[in-house]
């Protein structure tokens, strides 16, 4: 007998509709990311007057903006969809909606890219000043991810209402918590834009108060991260103990997690400002103090998943303090993929520790080791995490199998990914510790001295870097080629959405936990108290402001 889909196919089509677009934006994104990785490294140089930096916008916008993006929608739908039954038409026109106004802006911005009207960076920093139409782009991407957000609350709203007394399912929980995260922190970038460049772009004013700028960016350019990282950490709490065999240690630990990222992570923007003059130690200092309080929900992750792995290989009777290790299914890329993410996310937290602590800071900041920090943290916990939810969320969308041969060509794409990502962030984080700086083309600085020895290290040289960005690549399009075999190609089957359990000597999940409202209030008031004062300063003492630059 032919068993049920796990998603319904309506909401199956939605889904795919957002993951069609991520790994389009995977195969443009990488193909940039090599040719830029190549012209940093001095190896070729870029034809028809294509700038470095033009390729380096397309390279970050893609993937860190596109490709997230979408990514995380066609997950979180199919996953709400999976377990608390399908949307209504309502909510998946909504659904719709959301996808087509991002895919609009999305279109937009990145038509002012290739025109090179906007070759301002992933990060769009004043003075730097792209078309109106990249702002107008934005705009939209912003208001789609709304769109799309408000359909997820709606369905969660309506289960509630419907299941009245009920604990939700851990999954639409973690979505919920993501998608309240992601609402609270777009309100700055959706007021930067709207307030300051977009006037600015059209000619309405002629300077700009760039502290502001930045500090609205940064209220949200830091829980952008974790928009990020939670829908990987979802993956990690739900579906990788089904994937292992096991159970989920602690339901409430999981939850409290989440709780803990609503509230922390957003009045912390100021640890990507602590060299930035204009604002007082004090507020940094608060920030960074909270920067600290945001580490523990990572902590109480590590901890959790140990635990769900332990649990998991002492019920197969592993003995022995790490005899559990050896239980974990290792030749299953689907866990495979994200076992790597989480190994890489040790140094990468590591990093992070490192980068909000003033002083290293100061040490670091503007150079490469920031790059090299977030290509282990979004460039691999986080994509590694996403490839392994795509190796087995395509199929079940698409009723096909993820068969032996894609599992090892997986495998083998994972290693690549690892391999490539050690070398080229590995030599970013030497090469930024010398003091190379990021944001920069290929230059010999004159062939200066001391410029010519933060090069000339045996792992620590441009070519390393370049090196393992062309293993990159080749990982990337093989994850391609397995895409579309599963969109496409794969036999057709019924494949399982893992969807885990929790241990059963857990304990009750407090009520409290899902009292949204109480934390929604906590947080905006953590947000009140930690910028508040800093931009009502920026305001009223605000500098006479810069007139736009486009040095390209
Ligand atoms: Fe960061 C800059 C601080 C996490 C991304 N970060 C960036 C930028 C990006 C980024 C994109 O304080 C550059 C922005 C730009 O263009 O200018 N970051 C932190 C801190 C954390 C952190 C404190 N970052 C992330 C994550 C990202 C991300 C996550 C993407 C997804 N970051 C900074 C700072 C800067 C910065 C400054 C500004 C630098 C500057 O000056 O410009 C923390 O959240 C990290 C906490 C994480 C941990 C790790 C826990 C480990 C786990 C794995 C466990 C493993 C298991 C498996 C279970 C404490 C959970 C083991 C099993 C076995 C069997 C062994």
């Amino acid at each position: 007998m032919r068993q049920a889909a796990e998603v319904d196919i309506h909401d199956s089509k939605l889904s795919m509709a957002y993951i069609y677009i991520a790994f389009a934006a995977l195969f443009l994104g990488t193909m940039a990311g090599v040719v830029q990785g190549l012209v940093r490294g001095g190896l070729i140089e870029l034809p028809y007057s294509i700038s470095y930096y033009q390729l380096l916008t397309a390279h970050g916008v893609l993937l860190a903006l596109v490709l997230t993006t979408y990514f995380i929608y066609g997950f979180l739908h199919a996953g709400m969809s999976r377990t608390l039954g399908t949307m209504t038409p309502f909510e998946r026109r909504l659904g719709w909606i959301g996808f087509w106004v991002l895919t609009i802006g999305t279109l937009l911005s990145f038509a002012m890219i290739l025109t090179n009207d906007a070759s301002v960076l992933y990060t769009f920093y004043a003075p730097l000043q792209a078309s109106p139409l990249y702002y107008v782009g934005l705009t939209l991407f912003v208001v789609g991810t709304w769109i799309g957000g408000a359909s997820l609350l709606a369905h969660y709203i309506r289960w509630k209402k419907q299941n009245r007394g009920q604990i939700t399912p851990l999954f639409s929980f973690m979505t919920v918590g993501t998608i309240l995260l992601w609402f609270v922190a777009s309100i700055g970038v959706a007021a930067t834009v709207l307030l300051q460049f977009l006037p600015w772009s059209l000619g309405l004013v002629d300077n700009i108060n760039i502290l502001l700028s930045r500090t609205l960016f940064w209220y949200f350019g830091h829980p952008l991260v974790y928009f990020w990282l939670l829908p990987a950490y979802i993956a990690w709490y739900v579906c990788i103990p089904k994937i292992i065999g096991g159970k989920l240690f602690s339901d409430s630990l999981a939850r409290l997690a989440f709780v803990l990222f609503l509230l922390f992570s957003i009045p912390v923007g100021f640890h990507h400002q602590l060299m930035e003059a204009g604002i007082s130690e004090f507020w940094k200092y608060l920030q960074v103090v909270l920067t600290f309080a945001v580490i523990v929900p990572s902590l109480l992750t590590a901890f959790s998943i140990f635990a769900t792995f332990e649990l998991a290989g002492r019920a197969k009777g592993a003995r022995g303090a790490f005899g559990w290790v050896r239980k974990l299914p290792f030749k299953d890329a689907r866990f495979f993929a994200p076992f790597m993410g989480m190994l890489f996310f040790i140094p990468a937290g590591t990093g992070g520790i490192i980068n909000a602590s003033n002083q290293m800071n100061a040490v670091v900041h503007n150079t490469l080791w920031v790059v090299g920090h977030f290509h282990i943290t979004v460039g691999s916990t986080v994509i590694l995490t996403f490839f392994g939810i795509a190796y087995w969320l395509i199929p079940v969308l698409r009723g096909r199998a993820f068969t032996a041969r894609m599992n090892k060509l997986a495998m083998t794409q994972t290693i690549l990914w690892t391999v490539g990502m050690f070398f080229m962030s590995g030599a970013m984080h030497l090469l930024g510790l010398l003091g190379a700086p990021r944001r920069t083309a290929y230059t010999t600085y004159q062939d200066h001295a001391t410029a010519a020895a933060w090069f000339d290290g045996v792992f620590a040289n441009q070519v390393t870097m370049a090196l393992g960005g062309v293993i990159l690549f080749v990982a990337s399009m093989l994850m391609i080629y397995i895409v579309i075999n599963l969109a496409f190609f794969a036999p057709k089957a019924h494949t399982e959405f893992p969807i885990g359990e929790v241990a059963e000597d857990a304990g009750e999940t407090p009520r409290i936990l899902e009292n949204w409202k109480l934390w929604i209030g906590i947080a905006i008031a953590l947000i009140l108290f930690a910028y508040t004062i800093p931009l009502m300063d920026m305001i009223q003492n605000a500098p006479p402001g810069s007139p736009p630059f486009r040095p390209w």
